[in-house]
């Protein structure tokens, strides 16, 4: 959509100028940006009476946007460009253009293929009515537009993601699994439950592809990796029980993770073919090297993912590093607001070339705990006073990398800030202290970073119950909630933790049941 326009303060390369009007930077004032996830549109009074919801769009769905650009919505400053404004949306104070349309051109500002059943409603009619609905445009003399005054609050929702830590199990089959504290080997035998009232699971399957249709749980050996499922099946189920997004992650792909013969990546092509929502993938996203000697550079990895259809790539452990190396050049200046990297690391190179918003850093911290009354240590800013339960004891949160197995001299918010000034669009922040214990959300850890940075933050780790979504976005400004275990065990369901949001008051992305629902199921 936006390169019909003129221009774009994204670039100096013109636009096709059919629009007459720029793409510019939402302003971060109130707001987090990239503007990435579900919101809706408003639709327009269309000229001489055509019907816009005859297009496929619906008001009452929510769209999947991911953009730190957009087209303002002025009619009184700009009436030639919003005459070409089909629909509007509204983020934060700011209202944009949603979708243009004339004659039989149609574009949009969202992703219709990664928007669910909505995306599918709008692109089966598109494909069933290419011209025959041509709207009469430009007037001549333009019909005056409904006004569309930014409302009190938009309609942005919080979302709710489904994540996949994957790794090869002993038999060398991908499935998906679930540590304690990162420890993802079982510790009992032979019952298979893994946590008590959890259910059993059926009969094992150890030795099915990973692209396998059944989601079954395994029989589980004590010392084995745990095995809730195969992926390319579990994502299938998410999207059917209205996940909002996807986090498919690689948790061993820091020992060895060659792009040639990588599984992962038809892992994603099976899911991306069935699964019409964001995909984020994760796991070795870093220079590499084949086993026939080939280098293979982080973005050639990344772009492979992209391909196979993930949208974003999430980086651990280089982002550990490169944030490490950011810090060490700039020396005395390293708390300075404005530093830059040197273009080197991973995850300059992959948003250079694909926009930030496909770039995700994965943190991996752990509570350091201190003597309140006598640290001094370069922390000191950062340190937590616990309270409730936990009051008395003091901490500040250290990054990891290899899946939280070597700690560095890093705090998470170094990691958070630096990953921002790299290039990131999105933090995930997990927890290994709170990670498979059920316990909830870290508060204070999430609010420790969302108040660091202004990109959007996904709290991840701990979630047990619906009311742990309810508390994270209550007392937290974090976008979005990310649960794995008790997804993967069934003792929550996605659909549970949307009602409970909307009881809350709480934005949450509705789902309708849809002729394309039964593709996934
Ligand atoms: O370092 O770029 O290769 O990325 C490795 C990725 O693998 C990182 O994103 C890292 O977080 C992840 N990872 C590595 N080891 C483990 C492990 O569990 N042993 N998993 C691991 C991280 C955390 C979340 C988990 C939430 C929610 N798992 O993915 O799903 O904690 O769990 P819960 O709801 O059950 O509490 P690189």
């Amino acid at each position: 959509m936006q390169v019909l326009f003129q221009s774009s303060s994204e670039g100096t390369v013109p636009g096709l100028g059919i629009i007459p009007s720029k793409v510019d930077l939402f302003s971060t004032e109130d707001k987090t940006v990239p503007h990435m996830g579900w919101n809706s549109v408003h639709l327009l009074d269309a000229p001489h009476g055509a019907d816009a919801a005859d297009e496929g769009l619906d008001e009452a769905l929510h769209y999947y946007f991911v953009h730190s650009y957009r087209a303002a919505y002025d009619p009184e400053r700009e009436p030639d460009a919003a005459r070409w404004a089909h629909s509007v949306t509204q983020y934060g104070r700011e209202v944009f253009v949603a979708t243009v349309r004339k004659d039989n051109v149609f574009g949009c500002q969202f992703h219709p293929e990664k928007s669910g059943d909505a995306g599918m409603r709008l692109l089966d009619t598109w494909l069933r009515q290419p011209a025959t609905s041509a709207r009469p445009c430009p007037s001549p003399t333009p019909s005056p537009r409904v006004p569309f005054p930014p409302a009190p609050r938009d309609s942005f929702t919080k979302r709710i993601i489904a994540c996949m830590d994957v790794r090869a199990n002993d038999q060398g089959d991908l499935v998906v699994t679930k540590g304690d504290q990162y420890d993802v080997r079982e510790k009992q035998h032979p019952t298979g439950a893994t946590k008590e009232g959890s259910p059993s699971p059926p009969s094992p399957t150890t030795t099915a592809s990973p692209l396998a249709s059944s989601a079954t749980v395994t029989a589980t050996v004590a010392g084995a990796v745990r095995n809730l499922g195969k992926p390319v099946a579990l994502a299938a189920r998410y999207y059917a029980a209205g996940a909002d997004e996807l986090a498919l992650l690689n948790i061993t792909s820091f020992r060895h993770s060659p792009l040639q013969d990588q599984p992962m990546l038809a892992v994603v092509r099976a899911a991306a073919s069935n699964v019409f929502i964001p995909l984020t993938i994760g796991g070795g996203i870093r220079d590499t090297v084949d086993p026939d000697g080939t280098p293979r550079p982080a973005l050639e990895v990344a772009g492979a993912y992209f391909r196979a259809g993930a949208d974003k790539v999430s980086i651990g452990s280089e982002a550990v590093y490169a944030v490490e190396r950011l810090r060490a050049s700039a020396g005395a200046d390293v708390d300075a607001e404005v530093r830059r990297g040197d273009g080197s690391s991973a995850i300059e190179r992959i948003a250079h070339a694909y926009g930030r918003q496909a770039v995700v850093v994965s943190v991996d911290p752990k509570r350091v705990y201190v003597d309140a009354s006598t640290y001094d240590g370069p922390r000191k800013d950062e340190v937590i006073l616990g309270s409730g339960d936990e009051e008395g004891k003091a901490w500040w949160y250290q990054c990891t990398v290899s899946g939280g197995r070597e700690a560095r001299d890093l705090s998470v918010v170094e990691l958070a800030r630096g990953a921002e000034v790299l290039g990131a669009g999105e933090i995930l922040l997990n927890s290994i202290d709170r990670d498979g214990t059920g316990r909830g959300f870290d508060l204070d850890l999430v609010n420790l970073v969302r108040r660091n940075v202004s990109i959007p933050v996904v709290a991840s780790s701990g979630a047990g119950n619906v009311q742990h979504f309810v508390d994270v976005f209550e007392k937290t400004g974090v976008e979005a909630a990310l649960a794995a275990g008790i997804f993967h065990r069934g003792e929550v369901r996605i659909e549970e933790v949307k009602e409970s949001l909307d009881t809350h008051g709480i934005n949450a992305r509705k789902t309708k049941p849809s002729p394309w629902g039964k593709d996934v199921e």
